[in-house]
This record gives C-alpha cells, structure tokens and sequence, in this order.
C-alpha cells in the first residue's frame, strides 16, 4: 500500500547524502518546521470548533486558553526554534524585533507563521512561510542568499512546498500516518497560463501602466480572475497552473503591501527555482538589499512568458 512512497524526512536526508560536508544540522531545521506546521494544520482543522468549545482569547469548556491561531503559531514556531541550538536569529512577521539568541545556531530563520490568518473564520486556505539564510554578520540578508525557502498551505489536504536551491518539491500530508509523502516531485510552473491574479480592489490606486495591463488582459477572452487574498494560496495555484500573482504599489502602499524577508524573498526564490519570474517595481526581488526587517515591497511573479508579457506592457 505504501511501496514507493517518499517521506519528506527521507527526501530531506538523501539531499543531504549529496553534500559530504553536510552536518545534519539542516535536515533537524526542516524535520522541526515540518512538526510545528503539522500541529498548526491540527489546530486550524479544529478552528471553526473554537468557537463551540470557547471563545478564542479565552478559555475553552476544557478550561484550556484558547489563543488566536496566529499567536499559536508564532509562539509554537519561536519555542521549538528557539530550544533547538540550530538558529541564532529568529524573525517573524508577528514579532517587531527579531529574536538574537546567544548559541552556536548556523541559521538566521524568517517566518510568516499563518499568512493569511483573517481568513481563518470563514475556512479559506492559509499558509506558513519560511526562509532560511547561513548565518553572517548582518542578518539582514539579500534573498539571493537564503539556502532554503518553503511554504506549508493548509488548505483541502495540507502540504509541504520547499527549495533548497536544487528544484521545488512538494509533499501532501497523510493524516492516516502523520507524514508528509513525495506527491509533487521536481515542480515546475507552466511557461504561460490564463490566470491572473490581483486585488481588483485597489484597481483605481493602480498606476496606469498597472491600469492598461489588466485592461489588456481583460480584452483577450483566455484570461480569468483568481485572487484568493491568501498569498499561500495564490501563489501554490500558480506554481502548479500557471500564470501572474501582482501585488503592485499603489497610491496608498509606494512600497507595496507584502514583506520582503517574510513573504516576496522565498516566494521569489520557489517561483524562480521552479522556472518562473519575479519582480519588484522592474528590479529582481532577490536582489534587493534589505534595510529594516519589516520592509515591504511591490511585487509580481508566475509564469516567465507572462511575467516577460507584464514588462513589455509596462515599458511599452
Ligand atoms: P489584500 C494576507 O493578509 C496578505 O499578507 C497575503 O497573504 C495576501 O496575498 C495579501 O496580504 C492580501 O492583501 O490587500 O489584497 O487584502
């Protein structure tokens, strides 16, 4: 029943079998996100029961402190990163400052523990975002730099999307096992796709470059509209159907709405290890050197043949 099935324990450590001066250290890192996103997805299935059993900031029928699932998260993340010796800079986007510990930890760590999170109540798929960087001086790093990124999206079934610089892989949990298993090996995004996806909402802030685009799209009948507002969600329809996610400045937000070191660097970074494009404004996201942990910046990235469509709009 299970012949032929790869754990992501087992993916992780026969990648590791590839690098002899590899200390394990890396594989124990992922091993302990994947635990903290497996009892995250198990307290998100029981959200919608919170409410029955007790209001969520107080306390439940089992007399237990029911926490926002953000704060959950968060802390749960924070605590079993902080007591694993591997990382010596832990950055959330729920915390202002990030955590500097005094150990040996190779690894500086940026997460966004539940993005998406006000779409909890009404069941909307949300998501975990990490991104892992060697450890240097300033932990502030370019995204070219991170030696991992990854996303968990608890949505229909949860999985586990990751990079580690070497393709995007992606594993499906078996709530029968409790394991995450091999269900999307070596993802690629399709060149092109008929997808476009962007808070309409905001469409009068837009620039009238972003303006005519979205126009342009609206003109040829193969384009649809699908824009979760979950940007796990967003971008994972993307990754594996193709097609543009844009979060563009607008007259309110001139940097943007989405975070840097939380949100644009590992999604930038999986995009482009799957074979897709991303963008900042015209610049490469990746390459952008952070000033504050909490910076935010435009951003668009999918299919490279759409992404090449959106700068020639643009710039024509
Ligand atoms: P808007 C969720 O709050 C989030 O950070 C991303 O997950 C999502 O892509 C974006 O903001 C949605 O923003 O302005 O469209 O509601």
């Amino acid at each position: 029943m299970f012949k032929n099935v790869t754990t992501l324990t087992e993916f992780i450590l026969e990648e590791e079998s590839k690098f002899p001066q590899a200390t394990g250290n890396f594989t124990l890192l992922m091993t302990l996100i994947e635990n903290a996103t497996k009892i995250i997805g198990s307290h998100i299935k029981k959200a919608g029961l919170v409410d029955i059993l007790g209001q969520t900031g107080g306390t439940n029928v089992y007399e237990e402190e029911v926490q926002k699932l953000d704060v959950f998260s968060n802390d749960l993340l924070v605590n079993i990163l902080s007591s694993s010796n591997l990382v010596s800079t832990i950055a959330s986007e729920e915390l202002e400052k990030p955590i500097r510990l005094k150990n040996k930890g190779h690894y500086a760590i940026f997460f966004d523990p539940l993005d998406g999170s006000s779409n909890i109540d009404t069941n909307v798929s949300i998501g975990t975002i990490f991104s892992i960087y060697k450890n240097s001086g300033n932990y502030l790093q370019k995204g070219s730099q991170q030696v991992a990124a990854g996303y968990v999206v608890y949505g229909s079934s949860i999985m586990f999307v990751y990079t580690s610089g070497s393709g995007v892989n992606g594993f499906t949990l078996d709530p029968s096992i409790g394991s995450f298993l091999l269900s999307h090996p070596n993802i690629r995004i399709p060149e092109k796709g008929s997808t476009y996806s962007i808070n309409e909402g905001y469409f009068e802030m837009f620039d009238i470059k972003v303006k005519n685009y979205i126009s342009s799209l609206k003109k040829e009948k193969k384009y649809k509209l699908r824009y979760v507002g979950s940007m796990v969600a967003d971008i994972h329809r993307t990754l594996l159907k193709g097609g543009i996610f844009l979060h563009p400045a607008d007259f309110k937000n001139a940097q943007g709405k989405l975070r840097l070191m939380f949100e644009v660097n590992p999604m930038s970074f999986i995009v482009n290890q799957a074979g897709g494009k991303s963008i900042s404004g015209t610049a490469d996201p990746l390459e952008i050197t952070p000033t504050s942990v909490h910076q935010r910046t435009p951003i668009v990235l999918g299919s490279s043949q759409e992404i090449d469509k959106y700068l020639s709009s643009i710039k024509s």
